[in-house]
């Protein structure tokens, strides 16, 4: 074993903890030997939670591929070596662009929660062949929230929790799934606090809900009621800072206006929570000198989902909780995640394109049609949309009808196992990687991680593997790159000139952008980080876009700060902010918020009417799909023993309900949703509310054993989801309010037969 401790991240969540790891190697078995928490890391300060600690069983499963496949007619699958492979991928694509059009070919995914340099280097060959339709995870949650933002201010905001006097969770528990630096040390801080409250709005007694001062216990899909009546105590009892208003909000009375003509009383009992706990929480916000927000995916992903976006940022606006300590923040970006250019609508459905993505949702409906416009061709990175897209089956039929399928990933996984095609990436261990979840104000952090091991055998890190593809359309020659090339070789102040120089003269350098990064400046890099190549072009823009607040976090210029990313193994402050530059980060060009989206304040009009609840006698039950758990991650974590407990996924069920049905704890259920039907063991949780029941996320992902047995522990969540429950806005699904029939599974029946 090496005495070294080498620094990396936790790849489990958005956070990306700093970790330390001691490696060893084996008879060619690498592996993470020993794991703590980097001090040095600026953001994560040696924090981690208890999924750190199981990141082995991501560097060594039995899942993991080392060769490129191709499927054989009777779908089987062959290796094939990476030269035939990046040819026939290549020249399939090219076919799929000449005979239909570039656009017919989707992408979807490009990183999960920590490796965004692979889709970083994507765009290139997409551009090339004139693909510009795209999807991922984040236009399954987060595009209803891009949507109320862009209109508001321009651009994503993110509380300061640490520092914030009243902390807000709707629809959000940090104490599982984290989400914001340090969650665990923050929230523990918070609760200790006298002076500070925590406000969560949760059907679910959750671990973070214990901790509140402020618990709203929601009815579940009700949250629009609730966060409606929160908002209009503000304005009714004269609580929201009219300073703040007249100088920083454009619309404010129409709003409040709306607000103003809000049953309060009634909402709260529509929501299921006391009228007076509503108006005690909002006084308690209304006082407070900073106030922080956050939602996530219990609204995001529920009925009425937009709206609650917009209506919990009223929270901190009519209150001026923003661009002072502890308040709500607009951040800088080392690289943005959203992008503001997208094409409006997606070509078959004509579903709205919110930050560049097309919902997750109609991916299926976009392929599975004789329209003319449907795309033919896929590339999947880093995602596994078979299993994370609502509604699996009609999502594996699209899949399977594509006339050519290719995905990138580091495992044999459920959308894998459709493609055309499988390329093995190297994975984040064995290869420089970063997040661009990079959300903090008023210092703001990147980390570029160097590699551990080298590549296993077979794989390629996902840069290489990209500008192979583009090598192969051959439409950059080397007489293109050679003057770049020669100007690396002369220090990063020749190559920005000759970069700016070679970009106006030569405008097919312009598309295949991070291609000729990795090409020129790549092989100049040291310690095998040419995959960083693409952050020189990331660290000038940042430098560029936020100049006194980079210099402010000590680089003078891009280049001095593509150089301390290269250095710095543990991670770089890249920005530092001072309060006030929040206005400047508002895009609109007053630099005012700009309040009123009238669909909104329609929306706030008609929550008065009578709305019919989306279960039924054949439906009765609210199953929430897809919990975070202390042993969840996506579907990061394929091999099951990394669980300590909780090993099959228990559907969590009220009290009240199992001894309706007759449900035992440790029994077993059976869940029948409009989509489908499945087995899951039941666990009786005083946490859970009557009527709701909650399955985690993360299972239901096929493993095969030390032993050969092929396992499929626990339930696919999507198995029970239906793509038709979703925002109108956004087209955002309702994974968390899913109806359900639940019935006991005797166990006497099943040794009877
Ligand atoms: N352990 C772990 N952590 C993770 C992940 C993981 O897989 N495992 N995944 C990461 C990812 S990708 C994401 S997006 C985040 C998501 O993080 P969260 O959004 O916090 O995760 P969830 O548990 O899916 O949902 C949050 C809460 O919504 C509540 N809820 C259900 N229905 C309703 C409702 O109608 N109203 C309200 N107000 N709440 C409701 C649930 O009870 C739950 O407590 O977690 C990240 N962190
Ligand atoms: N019903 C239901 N569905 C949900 C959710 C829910 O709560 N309920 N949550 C939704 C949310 S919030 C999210 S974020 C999505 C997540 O869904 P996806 O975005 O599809 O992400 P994962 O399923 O985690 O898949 C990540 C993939 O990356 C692969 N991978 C790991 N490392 C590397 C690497 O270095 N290179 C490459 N190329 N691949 C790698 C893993 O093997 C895995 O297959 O699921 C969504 N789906
Ligand atoms: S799973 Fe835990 S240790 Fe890993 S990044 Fe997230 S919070 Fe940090
Ligand atoms: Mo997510």
């Amino acid at each position: 074993m090496s005495a070294d401790w080498q620094p990396t991240a936790c790849i489990l969540c958005e956070c990306n903890c700093g970790i330390v790891v001691q490696t060893s190697v084996q008879d060619g078995v690498r592996t993470l030997a020993r794991i703590r928490g980097d001090k040095d890391n600026p953001a994560s300060q040696g924090y981690t939670c208890n999924k750190a600690l199981r990141l082995d069983h991501y560097q060594n499963n039995r899942a993991r591929l080392t060769s490129p496949m191709r499927r054989r007619p009777d779908g089987s699958y062959e290796q094939i070596d990476w030269d035939t492979a990046i040819t026939e991928i290549a020249e399939g694509f090219r076919g799929i662009a000449d005979a239909y059009g570039g656009e017919k070919i989707f992408y979807y995914g490009g990183g999960g929660q920590g490796n965004h340099l692979g889709g970083a280097y994507s765009g290139a060959f997409l551009k090339l062949l004139g693909s510009r339709y795209r999807s991922n995870a984040l236009a399954q949650e987060k595009t209803g929230e891009a949507w109320v933002d862009f209109q508001l201010y321009g651009g994503h905001t993110r509380g300061e929790f640490e520092h914030a006097e009243v902390s807000v969770f709707v629809g959000k528990n940090p104490w599982m799934s984290q989400s914001f630096p340090r969650a665990r040390t923050v929230l523990n801080d918070i609760a200790k606090d006298p002076a500070r409250s925590m406000v969560v709005i949760d059907p679910v007694l959750t671990d973070t809900a214990k901790m509140a001062d402020f618990h709203l216990r929601v009815r579940p899909g009700t949250d629009a009621w609730c966060l409606a009546a929160l908002a209009a105590v503000l304005v009714q009892e004269n609580l929201c800072d009219d300073v703040f208003l007249a100088e920083h909000v454009h619309g404010a009375d129409e709003v409040r206006a709306v607000l103003a003509t809000v049953p309060i009383a009634e909402y709260a009992e529509r929501s299921g929570v006391d009228v007076e706990l509503v108006r005690a929480t909002a006084r308690r916000i209304a006082a407070a000198d900073s106030v922080a927000v956050f939602e996530d995916l219990g609204v995001q992903q529920a009925p009425n989902s937009t709206l609650c976006s917009y209506l919990n940022k009223l929270l901190w606006i009519l209150t001026g909780s923003f661009a002072k300590p502890g308040g709500q923040h607009l951040h800088s970006s080392f690289a943005p995640l959203f992008s503001l250019s997208g094409v409006g609508r997606s070509p078959v459905t004509g579903a709205p394109i919110i930050a560049g993505l097309v919902p997750s949702n109609v991916v299926p409906e976009e392929i599975l049609t004789d329209h003319p416009d449907r795309f033919r061709a896929m590339i999947v990175e880093s995602a596994n949309p078979a299993h994370s897209i609502a509604d699996s089956e009609n999502c594996r039929a699209a899949f399977e009808s594509l006339e050519l399928l290719v995905v990138i990933d580091v495992a044999m996984t459920e959308t894998a196992r459709l493609a055309h095609y499988v390329l093995p990436a190297a994975n984040q261990f064995e290869k420089p990687e970063a997040t661009f979840f990079n959300f903090e104000f008023p210092r703001n952090e990147f980390h570029l991680r160097h590699r551990l091991f080298e590549p296993t055998p077979g794989t390629l890190p996902e840069p290489e593997i990209w500008s192979r593809l583009v090598r192969a359309l051959g439409v950059v020659s080397e007489d293109d790159l050679r003057p770049l090339r020669d100007a690396a070789r002369h220090g990063r102040d020749a190559y920005t000139q000759a970069f700016f120089t070679e970009l106006a003269a030569n405008p097919a350098l312009g598309k295949a952008l991070p291609f000729v990064l990795y090409e020129t400046l790549g092989p100049t890099l040291p310690d095998g980080l040419a995959g960083a190549a693409a952050l020189w072009g990331l660290a000038q823009k940042a430098a560029v876009t936020y100049p006194d607040a980079v210099r402010r976090a000590g680089h003078a210029d891009g280049n001095a700060l593509f150089d301390a990313i290269l250095e710095s193994k543990s991670g770089v402050t890249f920005s530092v902010h001072e309060y006030e530059d929040d206005w400047a980060l508002i895009s609109h060009p007053d630099r005012k918020i700009a309040l009123v989206i009238p669909e909104m304040l329609d929306d706030i009009r008609a929550l008065a009417d009578d709305r019919p609840e989306l279960t039924d006698p054949e439906f009765p039950i609210v199953l929430s799909a897809g919990e975070r758990r202390a042993f969840t991650a996506n579907d990061i974590l394929r091999d099951p023993s990394w669980r300590k407990r909780d090993a099959d996924g228990a559907l969590r069920v009220s009290v009240e309900d199992a001894v309706a049905l007759g449900l035992v704890d440790g029994g077993r259920v059976r869940i029948t949703t409009a989509a489908g039907s499945a087995e899951a063991t039941v666990e009786i949780s005083a946490t859970m509310m009557a009527g709701h029941a909650a399955l985690p996320n993360g299972f239901g992902l096929d493993y095969v054993d030390a032993d050969g047995q092929r396992r499929v522990p626990g339930v696919a969540p999507n198995a029970l989801t239906s793509t038709d429950w979703r925002d109108p806005y956004a087209g955002t699904p309702w994974h968390k309010h899913v109806p359900a029939r639940l019935e006991a599974v005797s166990s006497k029946l099943v040794t009877a037969r």
